[in-house]
């Protein structure tokens, strides 16, 4: 941890009281000027303090903007985002995670953009996020799981993403197999799971977020604008990205624990209990055959289950599926 996060840290736990130079100077093991320099870096980022004499200093009020220290401030997370990169423009969070964790960056190491360029979805698909109203996050974990187990990260993603917001908000989300969150109909959250491994252990996985937080429906393509949301134009007020991100570093860490402790089972509840379309009729298409069934869950290896006309039981691992 460097002398600057640890001040963070100092000043984020003391909150709105005072304290003194002398005493950050003592915990930081850095001189009163260097203390100074570092909370005047913090004044250029748009914090404000008071600073009086014999008492020292005290935080005033925070700088709304998301950048690496207001994200770090009071970020209550072990490894997830400690590490952590903050970019204004990227082309996409996936590829400097790559590249980042090609030169060996560790476990939890987290890349966030206010804008991407070239946002992407599965298949090279676009994922529309070249404006900062929404969250474009990845995550690189370093996962003692054998390859063939590796989708089951995107279904525990979808589900610690699915407990974060129920935290601010009681929406109606819905997770749709395998990687998208809906509410009302609407997709606003997408997963994206890539991986560098060998036959038998992953080296790395980078876990991409595109959640759709503050847009106005208008701001995306007229193409995709019926099916689309945003959380603030679901609740119709704006949210705060800062807390909404450090809490969802912080569920990731902790149900990512109970993930491990606990097995597939833990995942799989919870996946199931806000399934979309669970029970329901669809349409699915493959490359030899296509037929309707009924949704029925997942499987431990992350595929969907469903239920055929004929009553028998298929596991999908991938196919177009009209919903
Ligand atoms: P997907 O392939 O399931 O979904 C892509 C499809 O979703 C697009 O073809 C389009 O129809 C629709 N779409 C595009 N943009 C949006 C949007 N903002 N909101 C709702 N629907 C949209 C889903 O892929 C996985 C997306 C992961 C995105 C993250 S953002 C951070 C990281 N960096 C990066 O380049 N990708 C990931």
């Amino acid at each position: 941890e460097t002398k600057r996060d640890q001040l963070i840290d100092i000043l984020a736990q003391c909150d709105e009281g005072f304290i003194s130079g002398q005493e950050l100077s003592r915990k930081l093991e850095i001189s009163r000027t260097a203390v100074w320099k570092h909370i005047n870096e913090l004044k250029k980022d748009g914090y404000q303090f008071e600073a009086v004499p014999k008492k020292g200093y005290r935080l005033l009020s925070h700088p709304l903007a998301v950048n690496e220290t207001t994200l770090k401030w009071d970020l209550q997370t072990k490894w997830l985002g400690q590490k952590l990169v903050f970019k204004d423009e990227v082309d996409s969070t996936q590829d400097i995670a790559h590249q980042l964790a090609r030169e060996g960056a560790e476990n939890g190491t987290t890349i966030i953009a206010n804008k991407q360029l070239k946002g992407r979805g599965r298949l090279n698909r676009k994922w529309v996020s070249h404006h900062d109203d929404g969250i474009w996050m990845s995550m690189i974990i370093r996962p003692e799981m054998a390859p063939y187990h590796a989708s089951q990260m995107t279904l525990f993603t979808a589900t610690s993403l699915v407990d974060t917001i129920r935290k601010f908000a009681d929406l109606p989300i819905k997770i749709k197999w395998p990687n998208d969150l809906f509410m009302d109909g609407k997709k606003f959250c997408g997963i994206l799971t890539e991986m560098q491994a060998e036959l038998d252990h992953i080296e790395y996985m980078i876990i991409g977020i595109g959640l759709n937080v503050n847009q106005e429906i208008n701001l995306f393509p007229e193409e995709i604008q019926n099916k689309t949301t945003s959380l603030a134009a679901q609740t119709q007020y704006k949210w705060d990205r800062i807390r909404l991100i450090q809490q969802l570093l912080a569920d990731f860490e902790t149900n990512y624990q109970e993930f491990q402790a606990c097995g597939f089972s833990y995942v799989k509840d919870k996946w199931t209990s806000n399934a979309y379309k669970l029970g329901e009729r669809v349409y699915i298409k493959m490359p030899k055959k296509s037929f309707e069934a009924t949704i029925e869950g997942i499987t431990d290896d992350g595929a969907l289950l469903v239920n055929t006309a004929d009553n028998i039981v298929e596991k999908i691992y991938s196919a177009e599926i009209h919903w």
